[in-house]
């Protein structure tokens, strides 16, 4: 069987392996399977308002405000490629309407702006830059738009999936398609000045948006408050809870149907054990306070420390951890946010760079070719896989000599669904001492450790666990300088 990266879809595709385990539950698409694989992943926020000093445009900014004298999309993407991110999602429209790149469905966009004599395109550039870097490009378009006369009616929803078509369709493959709840309310509307609120449930018909995404771009996993394929985990400080299930069944506020500004979203941030719905939360959060740039909160930029820490509680948990780093007024990013994704890329590359978990393996339960040596081989689409019937299996790996370690990490092999809901470590030092234990692991569990251990044998025992186990990966590593 292949191995790597690429070989975690191949292996997807025909998830039930002879021999290996039955698949449990809900179980996730080909598109959320290589989306699974990012884990680390970048936003931009860019537009007017970095210029305003705003979060929210009013809506009536003038074009010419768009002015990033020295804007270098390649630039930005080598700041992001340095902090490990493997994707960037662009804020091609925020709710002040202001479109980055010559849309013909409205003249409120680059094209209106001296900036580049009105020839600019920062979705080309960024979409471009990222191709050529080897990071996915993803798409955030706003749903509400206080820029718009027609926002409200029914002209607007059209507008809105031309857009998206336009995004889908002249800027090459997009891995992800980023729909925000934040909705309605007061705006310029085409110099109406008025407050508009329209019924989040029904305004933007997102089945039919959905289903025109699909064709246009299948490979896209869809984000929004209650997915199609990605859930927003309800807050935006960066983490999923400790216990976090892939599984989702989103509900609206009343107990009805849900959609995107309308859920009970404090649920997305554990997940619903045996939920129908494979739909794994992101993690969106910005390196500063605002989401825009802002020359005063340069002292507020989260250091390297800080977003490891945000890591290990995002896709530590099995969700993605999507950091916003808005460029600057210059169309860079500045020099502070720079420097923290450095150290926080170097950190990983560290960390995880060498498995320390080599030796001997031995399980207390294995099936012919779903041996518990595949834990330790570096390969996410191989796997250990215990007896039918036999679901709290354990597993012991030999280093052979004293390894000193302060960061576990587990998978599952997710093509067959979340199965366990607990784990146990332990190591030998005079007997087994318990290390570290938790609920949930799916795509991936980092523990990381109080102190440091230094040991030569370490235990890990499946304590729950509905059916027999398919864990994929069980590494430790050494975070430290
Ligand atoms: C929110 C928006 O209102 C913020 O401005 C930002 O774009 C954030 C990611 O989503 O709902
Ligand atoms: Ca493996």
């Amino acid at each position: 069987m292949k191995t790597g990266r690429r070989g975690f879809l191949l292996a997807a595709a025909g998830a039930a392996m002879v021999g290996g385990p039955k698949p449990y539950g809900a179980l996730p698409s080909a598109r959320q399977l290589s989306w699974h694989e990012l884990e680390v992943y970048a936003f931009l926020h860019f537009t007017v308002n970095t210029f305003t000093d705003k979060e929210w445009g009013y809506g009536d900014e003038d074009p010419n405000l768009f002015a990033p004298a020295a804007f270098d999309a390649d630039a930005i993407v080598s700041a992001l490629e340095a902090g490990g991110m493997r994707g960037v999602i662009l804020t091609c429209k925020h709710h002040d309407g202001f479109c980055l790149w010559p849309t013909r469905t409205t003249r409120h966009s680059v094209r209106s702006s001296r900036w580049r004599d009105g020839k600019g395109d920062v979705v080309k550039e960024v979409s471009e830059a990222a191709r050529r870097r080897g990071l996915k490009f993803g798409v955030y378009l706003s749903p509400w738009d206080r820029n718009s006369a027609l926002y409200g009616g029914p002209e607007y929803v059209k507008m809105y999936r031309e857009q998206l078509r336009e995004l889908l369709t002249e800027y090459g493959p997009v891995y992800e398609i980023w729909h925000d709840g934040a909705n309605g309310g007061d705006g310029y509307y085409g110099g109406a000045r008025e407050k508009r609120t329209i019924d989040k449930r029904t305004y933007y018909d997102w089945p039919a948006t959905w289903e025109m995404a699909r064709k246009l771009a299948p490979g896209a996993v869809i984000f929004s408050d209650v997915g199609p394929d990605v859930r927003w985990v309800g807050n935006e400080k960066g983490f999923a809870n400790e216990t976090c299930w892939a599984t989702y069944d989103p509900v609206g506020e009343d107990g009805g149907a849900a959609a995107p500004g309308y859920s009970r979203y404090k649920e997305a941030a554990t997940g619903h054990r045996n939920g129908k719905h494979w739909l794994p939360p992101e993690c969106d959060v910005s390196i500063r306070p605002g989401w825009f740039f802002h020359e005063r909160e340069n002292v507020r930029v989260k250091s390297a420390a800080e977003l490891w820490d945000l890591y290990s509680k995002s896709v530590g948990r099995g969700a993605s951890f999507l950091l916003n780093v808005p460029p600057d007024r210059r169309g860079l990013i500045h020099e502070r946010d720079a420097a923290s994704l450095e150290e926080f890329g170097a950190r990983m590359k560290r960390t995880f760079g060498k498995n320390l978990a080599e030796g001997k393996v031995k399980a207390s339960s294995e099936r012919r070719g779903f041996e518990a040596r595949n834990l330790v081989d570096g390969s996410r689409s191989t796997y250990w896989s215990s007896a039918d019937g036999v679901n709290t299996p354990e597993v012991v790996v030999d280093m052979g000599r004293e390894v000193r370690f302060d960061v576990v990490r587990l998978r599952e092999y997710i093509p067959l669904g979340q199965r366990v809901e607990g784990f146990a470590l332990d190591y030998w030092k005079d007997g087994w001492q318990p290390l570290a234990g938790g609920t949930s692991v799916g795509a991936c569990r980092v523990v990381r450790l109080g102190e440091a251990v230094a040991a030569r044998r370490v235990r890990l025992r499946v304590t729950q666990s509905p059916v027999c186990v398919a864990l994929s990966e069980l590494g430790l590593y050494w975070s430290g300088a």
